[in-house]
């Protein structure tokens, strides 16, 4: 069916919401505007490019108006703001979800279709902004949305960096990484607002000086200052005429050239220092969890949060409110450590700016700060060398001596009897080289720590954070995450969300646990039919996309088997390459074999120093090679490696995926949240009982996932024990076999030491992620799988359970949560 003609089923109709700045033009007539007026070029005829340039422009007007109307609101009604700080947010593309919250698709499409365009083909022009890693900036982006649907008053804060996480591309089997130049057209999602510019300083000097009252005061000046400028991107509410924003910080130079340099003939020196001060804003860092400890972080992370910071106490200057009232105005939430910097910048403007008295300072920033916790992963914890602290940030340094020495002098006066613990929670770790604990400063600064997962936050509270439980005993909570319903349902599954509005009505999009009276429909086989047909035709789609790109013929009746994610040893996409070559070499074995085809699909990018990573990702496209191309198993296995995973190709995947593989080690994954958008989707999980996993069987219920392996409990006692993967090496013939191949030729001939990394890993090295001691139970539980997929009433009733049983996993429900639980805000729709 035409899209044009079902849409209006599919959503909320456009009259029940108000729509503030009502337009008497339509969006076309304002596109084609745009293309002379803003674009100056001609619009006589209309190519896609300029099609797609137009819409954007005319979309943001429509976007703007609602801004600024929402704005005004927020003064008018003296609300309380959140602060959400992010050193990445990963959003996607832009247009479809822009179209779908403001109820404009129809509009798009009807313009388009008389220019002989569609929207397919117009979004292919849009260029994905990779301004995240993974999980914690995609987490950001859902939250984003989730706080415009609930009209929260909340402002994103992160940074606007020139050059995304890179474009991988796969070259001979190896990742290879190419910059991610997003901005080379420009992008008119931003606004960039050269007037809102504040100078960040470095490095310099703090003199001290005496007040009128005798007290001793600091003043931090010298140095080098670099401008932050701001640039902001809309973010839209599902349909109620709210429009948020994330304003990201560009670094500029402060003087355009120095002038005694350029006058002195070296020119080059003078554009130097221009140069060197847009650095800081040049590029992510491509490393998920695992810091890498430059100073060029460290400057990202100051320049981001002190502008933030500014930009809040002048919104909050406006309002001529005393101090104390900042908190009760304002609300920060620090997405993991990497604006925990906030907390000793917002002390240092209070103190030496504003001239507060310490305790009146430090009162209203532990009522102001709350921090949420990603990572358990003791090298994903940040610290900074005291020394590196020093030297660019003097006066933060003294700062958190000062905050450290009150709260230690606090824990000896009430744990006398534990002479350990002071250095234990200190801010400052001992040892040749003392470097600030980021999380602890966090943790002391804040009102609100968050876990992202039950299973996570319990990891925190019992070992990671233990101490600090005892102190702050009210201080930690959880808030298991979520995702958006608009993007990884609504908008990367219409044929599923059109079969949900037929029968649900629409509310489910912005109340997603009206999903659970599906299961009053798995008994009913027309239903069922349907439901399959969705599947298949986004199989389709997907089979389409690999034969394109890759040149590989997949069967779209095959099992889809998909593991997407960042390459990391304890997501252990090894665990899955080896459950394949095994499957290879029975299927070799029994060349009769009745078998129940399948394509494992695999999907993401290694840090570029990451080695032992990007050595996993080699391996799994040598094994493909060799799969792919051998006549014996070709028609039952297929292993595909998508280049350059990325937001756009989750959309892709999510939808068309049976088997979500999410088989971390048990507690380490801290939540994960693909587990929830496949889940969402109808795929089925093979997964660990590990981060938001375990909840989602809660929800889901037994029969309907595939739960395997050691938990966190037996994988700490295996530890304690003596894990010898030796033993598993030994008495499995079948693993012994796969791990003899990869420590041969056989993937890559004539090299018989390509995997030897790998292979060493799992065995001498000691198999850190317990791949070898999860093996056989995954190899079982796969076998299990195979055999009830055939079973196509079976497998359909358990992928609509899956769908059924999401609703909790909203972000609407998540966000909801930190507002009761944290923020105290009210929703202004
Ligand atoms: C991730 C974690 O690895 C995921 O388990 C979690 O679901 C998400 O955050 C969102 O909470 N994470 C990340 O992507 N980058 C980090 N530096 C730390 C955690």
């Amino acid at each position: 069916k035409d899209v044009k003609d079902y849409l209006h089923l599919l959503d909320k109709p456009l009259d029940e919401f108000e729509a503030p700045g009502a337009r008497n033009s339509t969006l076309g007539e304002d596109a084609l505007w745009h293309v002379l007026y803003s674009l100056g070029q001609d619009n006589t005829y209309l190519n896609k490019r300029k099609a797609y340039w137009g819409l954007v422009l005319a979309v943001r007007d429509r976007m703007l108006e609602k801004w600024t109307a929402v704005q005004r609101k927020y003064y008018a009604n003296d609300d309380k703001r959140l602060y959400y700080l992010s050193l990445e947010f990963l959003p996607g593309k832009f247009l479809r979800g822009n179209l779908l919250a403001l109820g404009l698709e129809n509009e798009a499409h009807e313009f388009l279709h008389e220019h002989d365009l569609s929207l397919d083909e117009i979004v292919d022009e849009e260029c994905e902004p990779g301004l995240g890693n993974g999980g914690l900036g995609r987490l950001a982006s859902c939250y984003m949305d989730s706080m415009a649907t609930l009209g929260l008053p909340a402002y994103g804060y992160g940074i606007r960096y020139s050059y995304g996480l890179f474009r991988q591309e796969i070259r001979n089997g190896h990742q290879v990484e190419q910059p991610d130049n997003w901005l080379h057209e420009g992008s008119h999602w931003l606004i960039p607002r050269p007037h809102n510019l504040f100078p960040i300083r470095f490095y310099g000097t703090v003199n001290e000086w005496l007040d009128d009252d005798g007290m001793l005061r600091h003043d931090w000046r010298g140095g080098d200052l670099v401008m932050a400028m701001a640039n902001d991107m809309y973010v839209p509410g599902y349909r109620n005429g709210h429009v948020n924003s994330i304003r990201l910080w560009e670094a500029r130079p402060h003087k355009e050239f120095v002038l005694s340099s350029f006058n002195a003939g070296d020119y080059i020196g003078s554009v130097q220092e221009k140069i060197s001060d847009e650095n800081i804003s040049m590029v992510l860092y491509p490393s998920d969890d695992a810091p890498e400890g430059k100073t060029l972080r460290l400057k990202q992370q100051y320049f981001f949060v002190a502008a933030t910071m500014r930009d809040m106490v002048r919104r909050f200057k406006k309002l001529n409110k005393p101090w104390d009232q900042l908190p009760e105005k304002n609300v920060v939430q620090l997405n993991e450590t990497h604006p925990a910097i906030a907390i000793p910048e917002l002390m240092r403007m209070l103190l030496d700016e504003e001239l507060l008295g310490w305790e009146e300072a430090w009162c209203i920033c532990q009522k102001l700060f709350a921090y949420t916790n990603h990572t358990i992963l003791p090298e994903a914890l940040e610290t900074w060398p005291v020394k590196l602290i020093e030297r660019l940030l003097p006066r933060h340094m003294q700062i958190i001596y000062e905050i450290n020495r009150r709260f230690l002098e606090e824990v000896r006066l009430h744990f006398r009897d534990e002479p350990e613990l002071p250095s234990r929670v200190s801010l400052i770790s001992a040892g040749p080289e003392q470097r600030v604990r980021m999380s602890h400063l966090a943790i002391v600064g804040s009102f609100s720590v968050n876990g992202v997962s039950s299973l996570h936050t319990q990891i925190l509270k019992d070992r990671v954070f233990h101490d600090f439980i005892r102190i702050f005993p009210d201080r930690f909570n959880n808030k298991t995450n979520g995702i958006t319903p608009r993007r990884w349902l609504r908008q990367c599954n219409v044929p599923l969300s059109w079969l949900l509005s037929e029968h649900l009505g629409c509310n489910w999009i912005t109340d997603l646990t009206q999903l659970k009276k599906l299961r009053e429909l798995v008994d009913d086989v027309e239903f069922r039919h349907d439901w399959e047909q969705c599947r298949l035709t986004n199989k389709k789609r997907l089979a389409d996309y690999i034969e394109k790109v890759n040149g590989i013929t997949v069967n779209p009746h095959s099992i889809f088997d998909v593991q997407v994610k960042r390459f990391h040893e304890y997501k252990r996409q090894l665990l899955n390459i080896l459950h394949i070559i095994s499957l290879y070499n029975n299927i070799r074995r029994n060349p009769d074999v009745k078998m129940q085809p399948c394509t494992f699909i695999f999907g993401g990018k290694a840090a570029p120093s990451y080695q032992m990573a990007k050595d996993i990702i080699y391996l799994i496209n040598c094994v493909a090679r060799r799969v792919n191309s051998d006549p014996h198993t070709r028609n039952f296995l297929k292993v595909i490696f998508l280049a350059n995973y990325n937001v756009s190709l989750a959309q892709l995947l999510v939808p068309a995926t049976d088997v979500s593989e999410q088989i971390s080690t048990a507690g380490y994954e801290a939540s994960g949240t693909g587990n929830m958008k496949f889940a969402l989707n109808g795929a089925l999980t093979i997964g660990t009982r590990d981060g938001a996993n375990i909840e989602i069987g809660e929800r889901v219920g037994d029969g309907n996932i595939y739960l395997f392996g050691l938990c966190e409990k037996e994988v700490l006692a295996l530890r304690r024990r003596g894990y010898d993967p030796w033993e598993f090496y030994k008495n499995d013939s079948e693993l012994r076999e796969v791990l003899d191949m990869i420590n041969s030729d056989q993937f890559t001939p004539g090299d018989s030491t390509a995997f030897s990394s790998i292979f060493n890993s799992l065995l001498t090295g000691g198999d850190p992620f317990m791949v070898l001691a999860d093996y056989r139970a995954y190899v079982e539980t796969h076998k299990r799988i195979s055999h009830e997929y055939v079973d196509r009433d079976l497998w359909i009733k358990k992928s609509i359970m899956n769908t059924a049983g999401m609703g909790y996993f909203s972000s609407d429900r998540a966000v909801k949560e930190y507002i009761d639980g944290i923020w105290s805000l009210e929703p202004d729709v």
